[in-house]
């Protein structure tokens, strides 16, 4: 639909963040350090739930301020942000009613994340969209019985929770709903965790149609399809996968028709991982920006602030220089 698609044609550039539990934990566990991205930590650093619940119980991150975070993306030259309202590890940002598992009741902070970030960002004039995991490694109906393999769904397609339709109904639709009848517009949601075997193409389309009828305007990823990485489904004529696909750490060649949006991390990982100091520099980045742009795709860069709620000062160089040429541009 091109109505719905308009702003975000030419919006071209938005802010990722990964931010919750894992923030704290830093990709570290004594002397072991989780490979890739830090924000499963739970999965690979072998965390049993009731020891990961502990992170959730610190996570109290004072020096969270909505405003600042809004106002660094929008000074980059940003005209989104996609933030993670629930990552694998299944601890919500927001006020749930359907769950314990959220900043309100299992967390001392009790501000509710998602409502801040998403009045500042009207206030300041910037779309507001959540990243919404359907993998979910704590809830007992979903992937929380598959420890210490919380993932196995992923590469054995026959390992499945029969009770996982039970989770799709009475818990990750009552999320979605919350998430999209409590803050006002959502732009988008960006689904994530579909490769799992228990996940199937007809609760996407269950997912989606119930998303459009609470807000039509929303913009859907591809990956509320089930096993739609990358481009997959995108390019194939009537088939569903929602309205924009979501290449990760690549960019496509020219010549796609389909709407397109590229993720990636200004190092190697998603979540707060001071371990990682592979930086993109600032140069290969603007550059990324108009390699992207040039070909018809958004560029969303991903921010991993810390267990307090700041940004790394890496990241905040790196925005800053994007802000600049931006404006000179
Ligand atoms: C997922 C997450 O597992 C990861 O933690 C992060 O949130 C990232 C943005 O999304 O990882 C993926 C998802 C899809 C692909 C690769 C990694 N893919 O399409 O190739």
């Amino acid at each position: 639909d091109d109505e719905r698609m308009e702003w975000w044609r030419d919006a071209k550039f938005g802010m990722f963040i990964h931010w919750g539990a894992y923030s704290i934990i830093g990709g570290e566990r004594g002397e072991k350090i989780a490979g890739g991205g830090a924000e499963w930590a739970m999965d690979k650093l072998d965390y049993t739930i009731e020891e990961y619940e502990k992170f959730p119980a610190m996570f109290n991150p004072e020096l969270f301020n909505a405003d600042d975070w809004v106002k660094m993306a929008k000074d980059a030259g940003m005209k989104y942000i996609v933030i993670t309202s629930k990552h694998h590890d299944g601890f919500g940002l927001w006020d749930s009613k359907v769950s314990d598992y959220d900043i309100m009741d299992a967390s001392p902070f009790k501000r509710d994340i998602i409502k801040e970030l998403a009045e500042a960002s009207r206030k300041q004039g910037i779309k507001f969209g959540v990243y919404h995991s359907i993998v979910d490694w704590h809830h007992p109906q979903a992937q929380g019985n598959l420890y210490p393999n919380y993932n196995a769904g992923q590469k054995d397609q026959t390992v499945v929770n029969p009770e996982f339709p039970q989770y799709y109904k009475n818990y990750l639709k009552p999320q979605v709903k919350e998430l999209l009848t409590n803050y006002g517009d959502i732009d988008v949601v960006w689904f994530d965790g579909d490769w799992i075997a228990d996940y199937t193409t007809e609760m996407g389309k269950e997912m989606y149609g119930f998303i459009r009828d609470m807000q039509p305007n929303t913009i859907i990823n591809n990956r509320v399809d089930k096993g739609r990485k990358g481009m997959e489904g995108m390019d194939m004529e009537g088939n569903f996968a929602g309205d924009f696909g979501t290449p990760e750490q690549e960019i496509p060649a020219t010549g796609i028709d389909e709407d397109w949006e590229a993720c990636m991390t200004m190092n190697g990982t998603w979540g707060y991982k001071p371990d990682d100091t592979k930086w993109k520099s600032s140069e290969d980045l603007i550059q990324k920006l108009v390699d992207i742009v040039s070909k018809g795709g958004n560029f969303l860069l991903n921010i991993g602030p810390d267990g307090y709620g700041r940004f790394p000062s890496q990241s905040i160089r790196r925005l800053k220089a994007l802000g600049d040429w931006t404006d000179a541009n």
